[in-house]
């Protein structure tokens, strides 16, 4: 090659020599810092530092299904949880549709605007494939993306509800360090998402649209003993009475409810996300709120239940999956199956030789 280009007729004389455009040494060095990853305590000090590059980085270890990595995020954890737990965490539920991203959006520029620092985080775990609603929403949470208080995190993806909670308390963990003090969380309100988020937030909100005066159908009663505030979003425009209508039929539904162990009376409020009516007295509650369970010890006594809980979930989880995923069981369990089907074994029995083998 080098020879034949000699030859060519193109071949030009060789000129004087050109400096190098740049330094081979700075160059090296870029090359060698990009593959070196910050260690854990590097990310622990940049995490206590407000510093949101390593605080993404952490959360992108937990969220990892490598060992090592997340090795490196217990470590990073365990280095962030005495800086952690002094915020608010806000669940925030409904269903698709009814303005959550919209809601979000205003209620997380109103916070930044009293000087508190938002983190937005979500747990959806039928999002594997899109990475989170979260992700799309960015463009409807135009503003609250360029604040530079908030930090809005797509939803981890995962196969399991259990994984995907997890990760997303860890999170909670990790922003808090960074100094974020409201956290919220956002779901979807079907499915069992809504359980797992109230089970790591203080104060649960569930956002609702006035209907055709059948307000109530479709609500799982489940969710509603959850809320600790209703708010009908989309009041605005020729909306604004049924939204009011709404509002007195969920206050007389609430009675029927049994009073709360936080000695908090849920209430029932009307908002426009879009035309930023009554989000301020969203947060108003939530101060009220905070006020309350604060005073009574309601707020540690129930973080500290929350933390059980998933110290609990936690075992669950690690122990079904360390049975589905053996190899033993994986084939035993399929030889079980069939004999259970042809009433060639009791179901019971069955169950206690994949167990026995498990722990043999
Ligand atoms: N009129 C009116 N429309 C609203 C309001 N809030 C949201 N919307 C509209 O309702 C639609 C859904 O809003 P989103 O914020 O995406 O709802 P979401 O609950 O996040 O929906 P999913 O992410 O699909 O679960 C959008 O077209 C919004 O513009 C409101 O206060 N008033
Ligand atoms: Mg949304």
């Amino acid at each position: 090659m080098e020879k034949n280009s000699k030859k060519s007729a193109l071949h030009e004389k060789d000129g004087i020599p050109q400096p190098e455009s740049f330094s081979q040494s700075a160059l090296e060095k870029v090359v060698r810092s990009r593959k070196i990853q910050p260690g854990s305590e590097e990310l622990v000090n940049g995490i206590l530092a407000g510093d949101i590059a390593a605080l993404s980085r952490a959360i992108t270890l937990v969220e990892s299904t490598n060992v090592t990595h997340l090795a490196k995020a217990n470590e990073i954890i365990n280095a962030c949880l005495p800086h952690a737990n002094k915020s608010v965490r806000i669940g925030i539920t409904g269903v698709p549709g009814v303005g959550k991203s919209t809601f979000i959006e205003a209620f997380g520029k109103h916070l930044t605007s009293l000087g508190k620092k938002v983190a937005v985080l979500a747990v959806d775990p039928s999002s594997t494939i899109s990475h989170g609603s979260i992700l799309g929403d960015k463009t409807r949470m135009e503003e609250l993306v360029k604040d530079k208080n908030a930090y809005i995190r797509p939803s981890a993806s995962g196969e399991t509800l259990g994984g995907v909670a997890r990760k997303t308390r860890e999170t909670i963990i990790l922003c808090e360090a960074a100094g974020f003090d409201t956290i919220v969380i956002e779901t979807v309100g079907v499915g069992q998402s809504e359980t797992a988020v109230h089970s790591m937030v203080d104060f649960f909100l569930l956002l609702k649209i006035s209907g055709a005066g059948d307000e109530l159908q479709g609500i799982k009663r489940g969710i509603m003993e959850m809320a600790d505030a209703i708010v009908i979003n989309k009041a605005d425009g020729d909306n604004i009475n049924k939204a009011k209508l709404a509002k007195t039929e969920f206050n007389r539904a609430l009675h029927l409810f049994p009073a709360k162990s936080s000695g908090w009376i849920p209430t029932v409020s009307t908002c426009s996300a879009y035309e930023k009516t009554g989000i301020d007295a969203v947060w108003q509650t939530i101060s009220d709120y905070l006020e309350l369970v604060k005073t009574n010890h309601y707020f540690e006594e129930k973080r500290k239940d929350q933390n059980q809980y998933w110290m609990m979930e936690t075992i669950n989880e690690q122990l079904k999956n360390n049975f589905y995923h053996h190899p033993e069981i994986i084939a035993l369990l399929e030889q079980n199956k069939k004999a259970v089907q042809n009433d060639e074994l009791s179901p019971f029995a069955a169950a206690m030789i994949l167990l026995e083998k498990y722990f043999k």
